[in-house]
């Protein structure tokens, strides 16, 4: 196993001059928990548990972070690769050969180890059968207006159909939504998805990378809890009004000074949402800790989700962030609540061997809402990202909430395929069945990333 950058998707907690420092740490960590053959690659199994299995689904891509539905009327699927492309994948899972789009040249140049920038981002207009037009949120080179400190833009892009082909994306149609510029490389979020109830577009943004919530282009209080910036929020936009688009007339920010897009604020690295299609249509945001905390979040319009005033529940000292201060606010700068995650759990880096540390990094999932696994429903599907840095081992996860309110986690067991990978992103179909998108390696290399399909179990 090879270990080039030591800096995981989640944590970033590294400031430069640290980064050193902090990959040796891992490695060394690492190493330790292969030979002491501590690295668990399956979850245990529980009995109550739902007997599910993973099938795998189609294969042959490096990073896939999106699989989401084209909204063609035929079921078919888009796999957002980060490298830079996106596939079509019929619902057999096979991948249709032509590129639906490659932008692999307009997106900023990558590192072939660790990187966090690429593609990251994909959502299919919820007309798409009748105007043909899909949404891409990607890195692109630094814009000339920026800092040139600073490291590349975050753009949203619309782009549609080829005339007369709705199975290949003109390249030249592209138009830009939306660019700000990022300070450093990680951190960069990028989910995207149409709201089931509003139909406006929600975009998840991270806080602008290093580690803290400081350093370069961080706003003095954070940009998070900075309501005059993008950075560390969940957007929302009407794409259908405007050009190239509008502010929803109730969107919660639109004070003097205030970025009328936002929609909820004091997220970090808010790593795949997604709402429940069914109930309330509730938002589900999972939020990437510093180094102590994983959590989700159901997010409502105006909500503060804490950072980096807070971690998880726990208070969070950007000075001192390996240790929780005992006082903290418990509002923000307007008085407003912070609002505590439904679900928490220990990083495995910081709570070595504690049954509640899972792993290092929490990747957002769904509400299982379809057919097929009939003791899943209505349980959020989620995952860490790995157990270890260095040893592919991606744990899924599962919450679930009790008459009282409260949320329990547990491991999900699962028959069938092993994982052993990175678990980036899930995907939904238009059923509601789940797919689990992982990574072999923590790099962007090679092309064993895989989907698996969520299916019974015996
Ligand atoms: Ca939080």
């Amino acid at each position: 196993m090879i270990v080039i950058f030591a800096n995981t998707m989640q944590t970033n907690r590294l400031s430069i001059a640290g980064w050193l420092g902090k990959r040796a740490t891992h490695f060394i960590y690492g190493t330790f928990l292969v030979f002491m053959g501590l690295v668990s690659h399956e979850s245990s199994a529980l009995g109550a548990e739902p007997s599910v299995a993973l099938k795998l689904h189609a294969s042959g891509f490096t990073s896939p972070v999106a699989f989401a539905p084209l909204n063609d009327g035929k079921g078919t699927m888009v796999l957002a690769d980060q490298v830079g492309n996106l596939s079509l994948v019929n619902s057999a899972g096979i991948v249709r050969g032509q590129p639906f789009l490659s932008l692999s040249d307009r997106i900023t140049k990558l590192n072939t180890g660790f990187d966090e920038r690429g593609i990251l981002g994909f959502a299919a207009h919820p007309k798409f059968a009748q105007n043909g037009k899909i949404y891409v949120y990607y890195s692109a080179p630094l814009r000339i207006s920026a800092d040139k400190e600073w490291d590349h833009t975050s753009r949203l892009s619309e782009f549609t159909t080829l005339e007369g082909d709705s199975e290949v994306i003109d390249r030249a149609s592209e138009k830009v939504i939306l660019e700000f510029d990022q300070p450093y490389f990680n951190h960069n979020a990028g989910a995207l998805a149409f709201g089931p109830s509003d139909g406006f577009l929600y975009i998840a943004t991270g806080d602008g990378g290093n580690a803290n919530g400081q350093g370069i282009g961080h706003s003095s209080i954070g940009n998070s809890q900075d309501l005059g910036n993008l950075l560390g929020k969940i957007l929302r936009i009407d794409i259908d009004k405007g050009n190239p688009y509008a502010i929803p007339e109730d969107n919660p920010f639109q004070g003097r000074g205030e970025r009328g897009e936002l929609y909820a604020i004091g997220l970090r690295n808010p790593w795949r949402f997604s709402f429940d299609r069914a109930g309330n249509h509730a938002l589900y945001v999972a939020d990437i800790g510093q180094n102590l905390f994983e959590e989700v979040n159901v997010v409502v319009k105006g909500g503060n989700y804490g950072w980096n005033i807070r971690e998880g529940s726990h208070c969070f000292d950007p000075e001192s962030p390996r240790k929780a201060p005992e006082s903290c606010p418990q509002t923000d700068s307007r008085g407003k609540p912070l609002i505590d995650p439904i679900i928490e759990y220990k990083n495995l880096n910081a709570f070595r061997g504690e049954s509640d540390a899972y792993g290092i990094s929490v990747t957002g999932g769904y509400v299982y809402r379809g057919s097929r696994l009939e003791g899943l429903r209505g349980q959020y599907v989620f995952a860490d990202w790995s157990q270890n840095w260095a040893v592919p081992s991606g744990v899924l996860l599962v919450g679930s909430q009790a008459d009282d309110g409260s949320w329990r986690v547990s491991k999900l067991a699962h028959q069938g395929e092993s994982l052993n990978g990175y678990i980036v992103a899930f995907g939904e179909d238009e059923k509601g069945e789940l797919y689990v998108l992982t990574n072999a390696s923590n790099q962007l290399i090679n092309r064993n990333g895989k989907i698996y399909k969520l299916t019974p179990g015996s």
